[in-house]
């Protein structure tokens, strides 16, 4: 390794961009050169050739895939072969010839359309492997299953996996606006370079297509919810065509999100009243105009009746009118409509926590089979921790669609290292209790629970034209992570920490153990130093950088901070219990219940619920406001940490993965330091009480940290139209 790194640091030295800038490029698919005599040789004993049967660009995309892989791992090229020991067999099972489609004839009742076989066989005397599926697509996810398990270091002489996706849409939505910015964006501009498409095929798309496939991920929807209607006019279609003709490959669909006035900005019509004739024509017209061109397009994302956006409410007709009425028109090409749950009003004096539940919650049973209702992971809105969204236990006649948030935008942007996938995991594993005891939001989502026909998950991307895609090199890992949930909700988000770190960087234990532990615990890090005991939402306005608990006016009640943690000389929190805003009657009864009681609920979601006094007496016989300050500390720490981890990882990582990884964390202590400092700062003007002593005196008094001011922090949109 240390040779490596000595050969290494000489290649940057000559070549210092292309060398680092590569290997950052290559996410996990980094298909290094096996160093392991023993290993190599046994991998190349058991693939000696290759035997694609059947063609498409599917099969094509599987093949190069594979070789590309093969010749990087062993510096030698798979050959094209027809028979013998060590052949390596790609092929959808109906062009199987039968004595090998019968070999693997018991398993296929185990797998769904995209799901895959790889078995180890005899066959004539000789040793063969087999990737099959019931598609090509199938095929190309087993290709990516046979590489990982090659850079994962596994053993490959005896193969049987059986394995197939549990949810069936696993989607990236970006919030890419058509001038290229992205609306919470930190990794640069948008991929999508519309004035140079449809000519320009950039290889970045290929590469974003097999990134994704090698995940699962089999849908994208390009544009932002917050939408323009030119991305519906056929100047636009042709180049989003373009885009799906690269992705269909790999398997992967693409949709659109629909502003709901578009029929009036058309001009075409003079209402956008979903009940309107005219208007479902419209649709209707514009659905077939782009199958013409599109005929695997996936449907459309709608963002309606919030935050600005036009909805059916404009023409006093419900969610579900619209919903169903966008639904009719792609419903004749199997087109699917995922309409989004996250609505609040500032003209509505509820709780926002509550609002979309009671806004969507009676029309349960009522939008029509193609119609995915998706809801955030939790009732505000992606904030470092939030209980998980009370819907998920409350509409068992409705497709609900999980909407995860990648990019970080309540998380430090893109310079905090913080593993999603344990947030995830976090709220999947979550009991709503809607059938009784051990009904996870898992199940719901993967439609298990109630036998759904439709099911899906969405991530809001965390992906621009950084050379390394997402900015932080460890942001990777939580594109990575969304990818094998949306597969497999089950899986632990500490199993997929490990194989993105031994795909993505090296498979030496002594760097694995270590940072796979700080990954781990870095999700809980950034809720302590943001977001402790169940506070939310307390961020500065517009660009949600920094702490901002002060901030009080801003037009929209439900956007200020001191709406959600209502410190008063009295206390902390938000009362969401039978005597406050009464939210968690929203949830099955164990779970009312035990939190309405401060004593029963758990810690971490204290504040969430309860307006408690600054005195309170925590489990641990402590005060609230001491929990609160030491475990702002404790996030600092927890920084602290990750960054002396990290200093002792060099010889594992290539010099500007490491040095990158290494500025970041330092950004990430300063930032985590600014939190626990500005916020206690101002919480003590209530409490009135002394800062522990195992805690630092804040370096500035609260007119510093009210003073600074980000007129330029990345990510906003300029305005909401
Ligand atoms: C795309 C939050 C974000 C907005 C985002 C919105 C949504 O309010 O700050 O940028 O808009 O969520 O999810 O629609």
């Amino acid at each position: 390794m240390k040779l490596k790194k000595i050969s290494l640091l000489l290649l940057i030295f000559y070549f210092p961009l292309a060398t680092n800038a590569q290997s950052d490029y290559d996410l996990w698919l980094q298909y290094e050169e096996i160093q392991d005599a023993g290993l190599s040789q046994s991998y190349l004993n058991l693939l000696t050739g290759i035997k694609v049967i059947g063609n498409s660009p599917t099969l094509d995309a599987s093949r190069h895939e594979i070789s590309n892989a093969y010749t990087s791992f062993f510096d030698e090229e798979l050959k094209n072969a027809n028979s013998g020991d060590g052949l390596l067999i790609l092929a959808n099972i109906d062009q199987l010839p039968s004595d090998l489609s019968n070999s693997v004839k018991s398993d296929l009742g185990k797998i769904n359309s995209e799901g895959y076989i790889i078995r180890s066989l005899s066959n004539n005397g000789n040793k063969i492997t087999l990737i099959t599926g019931k598609t090509d697509v199938g095929v190309l996810y087993g290709s990516f299953r046979l590489i990982k398990e090659m850079q994962l270091h596994n053993d490959i002489s005896n193969l049987a996996i059986i394995d197939s996706p549990k949810i069936q849409k696993r989607v990236l939505n970006h919030w890419d606006n058509l001038d290229r910015t992205v609306e919470r964006g930190y990794a640069g501009f948008s991929l999508w370079d519309w004035h140079l498409l449809p000519e320009l095929i950039k290889p970045e798309y290929t590469d974003y297509a097999r990134a994704n496939a090698s995940i699962g991920i089999n849908g994208t929807v390009l544009t932002n919810v917050n939408a323009n209607s030119l991305i519906l006019t056929e100047q636009y279609i042709e180049k989003v065509k373009a885009l799906a003709e690269v992705f269909r490959p790999y398997g992967i669909q693409v949709y659109l999100t629909a502003r709901f006035s578009a029929p009036l900005e058309s001009g075409d019509v003079d209402t956008a009243d979903p009940l309107n004739a005219e208007v479902k024509q419209w649709w209707k017209d514009k659905a077939d105009e782009i199958y013409a061109e599109i005929p695997d397009f996936g449907g459309f994302l709608v963002k309606a009746n919030s935050e600005g956006q036009p909805g059916p409410n404009n023409y006093d007709r419900t969610h579900v009118d619209g919903a169903n009425m966008l639904a009719e028109a792609v419903a004749p090409h199997d087109g699917i409509i995922m309409w989004r749950a996250f609505v609040y009003s500032e003209h509505d004096p509820e709780d926002r926590a509550k609002q979309a539940y009671s806004e969507f919650v009676p029309f349960d049973g009522q939008f029509k089979d193609n119609v995915l209702v998706q809801v955030k992971n939790g009732p505000i809105d992606f904030q470092p921790r939030e209980p998980f969204h009370p819907m998920f236990g409350a509409m068992p006649n409705t497709p609900l669609m999980m909407e995860f948030q990648i990019t970080q935008e309540y998380l430090g942007f893109a310079s905090h290292l913080v593993y999603l996938p344990k947030l995830f995991e976090e709220t999947l594993e979550e009991d709503t209790y809607v059938n009784g005891e051990n009904s996870t939001v898992a199940k719901v989502i993967d439609g298990s629970l109630s036998n759904k026909k439709l099911t899906g998950i969405a991530g809001v991307a965390n992906i621009g034209t950084a050379k390394n895609w997402t900015g932080h090199p460890f942001g990777q890992s939580s594109w990575y992570g969304f990818g094998r949930l949306a597969w497999d909700p089950y899986m632990s988000s500490e199993e997929i920490a490990e194989e993105w770190l031994k795909m993505t960087f090296t498979n030496e234990d002594e760097f694995v153990e270590p940072v796979t532990d700080l990954m781990i615990k870095s999700r809980e890090a950034v809720v302590k130093y943001m977001t402790p005991l169940g506070l939310h939402h307390i961020m500065d306005t517009g660009h949600h950088y920094g702490p901002g608990p002060w901030v009080s006016n801003l037009s929209r009640p439900e956007w200020n901070p001191v709406y959600y943690h209502k410190a008063d000389t009295d206390g902390i929190g938000f009362d969401r219990t039978t005597s406050g805003s009464d939210a968690l009657s929203q949830y099955a009864d164990p779970i009312a219940e035990r939190y309405n009681s401060p004593e029963t609920t758990p810690e971490k979601y204290l504040l969430w619920f309860h307006h408690l006094p600054w005195d309170y007496q925590m489990k641990n016989g402590e005060t609230l406001w001491h929990n609160l300050a030491i475990t702002y500390q404790e996030g600092v720490e927890d920084v602290e940490e990750m960054v002396e981890t990290w200093k002792n990882m060099e010889e594992y990582v290539d010099q500007e993965r490491y040095e990158k990884v290494s500025m970041f964390l330092q950004i990430q202590l300063k930032e985590a330091k600014w939190w626990r400092d500005a916020c206690l700062t101002y919480f003590q003007e209530f409490s009135n009480m002394e800062i522990p002593e195992t805690v630092p005196q804040p370096e500035h008094d609260l007119k510093y940290y009210k003073s600074l001011e980000f007129p330029f922090a990345p990510g906003i949109r300029p305005s909401w139209e």
